[in-house]
């Protein structure tokens, strides 16, 4: 389906208020005559155009995981995947953005489910991507040719433009979590979109541990010397758990023993970065974990751009403007521009270990930087 534009007439209504003109005969005959010549005065549109703060369309809002599963499921005995429809992939619809497939203005984040033995046919676009699996594995996905295995934890960003697959080659089906930066180029109005191969090739489809991309960019502080890097995003197409989770572990460690390293008390977080030049590993998209220690809450921030969260691990209570929610493994929930946040880790009787609250978060901060559209401002 594709969207038709529709033509909208303009319609001027004249209000008695103490910013707007005085309602007369005359303004009325004046505003017909916009409403013909297709023109709007600033005086009656300032307040929503240029308000004091951002004023998001979007609303704060959560999806529980469980939900989402049992649909991406029962999708998956129902829809097939292959050519033209391309992936099993089910966006959250943030509630006040009028029904479409937009989790925030700017960004898309979809579960996707593979059922075994599955392929989601090879395509690219100008569309910047990433997986984020919290929990299963047995599905690969293949970036320009090179096989990268999904686990538990693991991110995996692709930048535009790079052809790519999914292949699951275990014998149970596969959920993980797409974040894109759909809603943006949408409204820029810059995609592109080629359909790839219909098979991946049986080499491609070997599994190994780790892939071109890791073998090559994935050691710490170490520039492989032998390639160049020009394309736009991250040449690291997976960023493991076990790396995530003991930089976070060692930040919480480090602050007991008494050191600098969280963010604020315990709060430990790392952002994914590109391992090429240190900058964000999309350049629309902004991805980040962060760890709240038991016990431990965040100071409300407010922030221009949006953000959708996964909790990854734990579980707590998540507050957002005025909306509030207890979370647990796997549950999604948006952050729209300017509405504060903060998040407290509160032990759930099904959590184990640590009770720590994990949560992996991705935005669109890397645009607003780019444009210096960027502010931040705590709460309290
Ligand atoms: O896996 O290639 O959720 O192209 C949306 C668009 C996933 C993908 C999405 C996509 C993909
Ligand atoms: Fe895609």
């Amino acid at each position: 389906m594709t969207a038709t534009p529709v033509e909208t007439p303009v319609k001027l209504r004249a209000v008695d208020a103490p910013d707007q003109p005085q309602v007369t005969p005359a303004l009325e005959e004046l505003y017909r005559g916009f409403e013909q010549e297709l023109l709007v005065p600033l005086w009656t549109e300032i307040g929503d155009l240029m308000p004091a703060h951002p004023r998001s369309r979007a609303v704060p809002h959560r999806w529980k995981w469980e939900n989402l599963v049992r649909l991406a499921d029962r999708a998956g005995h129902i829809v097939p995947v292959g050519r033209g429809g391309e992936r099993r992939a089910i966006a959250l619809a943030n509630p006040s953005l009028g029904g479409r497939p937009f989790a925030t203005p700017t960004l898309w984040a979809a579960i996707q489910y593979l059922m075994p033995g599955e392929d989601a046919p090879e395509h690219r676009h100008t569309q910047h991507a990433f997986r984020f699996v919290v929990e299963g594995s047995g599905v690969w996905t293949v970036v320009g040719g090179d096989a990268v295995p999904m686990n538990r934890g693991d991110f995996l960003p692709q930048a535009g433009w790079n052809w790519h697959a999914h292949h699951n080659a275990s014998d149970r089906p596969m959920a993980w979590i797409d974040g894109l930066d759909i809603p943006f180029q949408y409204v820029t109005e810059s995609q592109f979109f080629e359909f790839g191969r219909d098979e991946i090739s049986e080499d491609e489809r070997i599994t190994p541990e780790y892939s071109r991309s890791e073998r090559l960019w994935g050691h710490p502080g170490l520039r492989p010397l032998g390639v160049s890097h020009s394309s736009p995003g991250t040449p690291l197409l997976a960023y493991k758990w076990e790396h995530t989770d003991r930089a976070l572990a060692d930040q919480l460690a480090l602050e007991q023993a008494g050191h600098a390293g969280t963010v604020e008390p315990g709060h430990a977080a790392v952002r994914f970065s590109n391992p090429a030049d240190g900058t964000d590993v999309l350049p629309t998209v902004r991805a980040e974990f962060h760890r709240i220690a038991s016990g431990a809450e965040t100071a409300p921030l407010r922030e221009t751009g949006s953000s959708v969260y996964q909790v990854f691990d734990g579980s707590g209570v998540i507050t957002v403007g005025d909306r509030s929610w207890s979370v647990t493994r796997g549950d999604l929930f948006v952050v729209p521009s300017w509405e504060p946040f903060s998040a407290r880790s509160q032990a759930g009787p099904s959590d184990s270990d640590s009770g720590a609250l994990d949560l992996f978060r991705f935005s669109d901060a890397p645009v607003f930087e780019a444009l210096r559209l960027n502010r931040t401002q705590l709460d309290r």
